[in-house]
């Protein structure tokens, strides 16, 4: 460790989670390359414990055509910026699982993206009405470097656990570790417990490792 972190002006926001500040403008944070957009052979699919034991399948088309949402949330990065009062469009998680139920017992899923991404959310989570798969940011279509064509946001967890680019929603009756929560990040990630890696992790917060 050795160096101090530079003493910062504490933050009256209360929107601002402990040890965050507020960022302005938004930059672009995600491991590997930009994945391209193949319209052709684009789909969205609902997989794994799911009720009538199917997998559910939406071309863009499809997807485009589901009842939307809009839902104001912040952004909050574990390398510590905060992106405060967003407007996110999409489509809600809720809404995903109203149209293909999960068998009753699932108890997480993991939201997949391009390239294997993956993040896990504990089912009620994933259920938050302020979940949502969003394809539009402030107005705007997402930007490809922001998760074109549709990126997942959970408001109020850290931004891990939103994947860009995502292409699939797994269904689970046991918890597994996502792709971050692999390599050391905090299973749950509740930015309000500063719960950032997996070392702070009690008994209970997430599967064995
Ligand atoms: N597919 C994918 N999604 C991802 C990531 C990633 O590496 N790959 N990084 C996550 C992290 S750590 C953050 S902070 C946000 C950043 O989103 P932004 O680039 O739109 O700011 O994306 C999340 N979603
Ligand atoms: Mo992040």
């Amino acid at each position: 460790m050795g160096q101090q972190e530079p003493e910062q002006q504490p933050s009256t926001d209360p929107r601002l989670p402990p040890g965050q500040r507020p960022q302005r403008g938004w930059p672009v944070l995600h491991y590997g390359p930009v994945p391209r957009f193949k319209p052709q052979s684009w789909d969205f699919q609902v997989f794994g414990a799911t009720a009538d034991a199917e997998k559910a399948s939406w071309d863009f088309a499809a997807f485009h055509a589901l009842p939307k949402t809009t839902v104001r949330g912040d952004f909050h990065c574990v390398t510590k910026f905060s992106m405060l009062g967003n407007e996110w469009a999409g489509v809600a998680a809720a809404t995903v699982l109203d149209l293909v139920p999960p068998d009753p017992g699932v108890t997480h899923v993991m939201v997949w993206a391009e390239y294997g991404y993956s993040a896990n959310l504990r089912l009620a989570d994933f259920a938050d009405p302020a979940t949502v798969f969003a394809t539009h940011h402030d107005g705007r279509p997402l930007t490809l470097e922001h998760g074109f064509p549709v990126r997942l946001v959970v408001p109020h967890l850290y931004a891990w656990k939103g994947p860009k680019w995502v292409r699939a929603v797994e269904y689970m009756r046991a918890d597994r570790r996502g792709f971050w929560e692999e390599r050391g990040y905090h299973n749950l990630a509740d930015p309000w417990r500063e719960q950032r890696y997996s070392y702070q992790e009690l008994p209970g917060d997430g599967p064995l490792r």
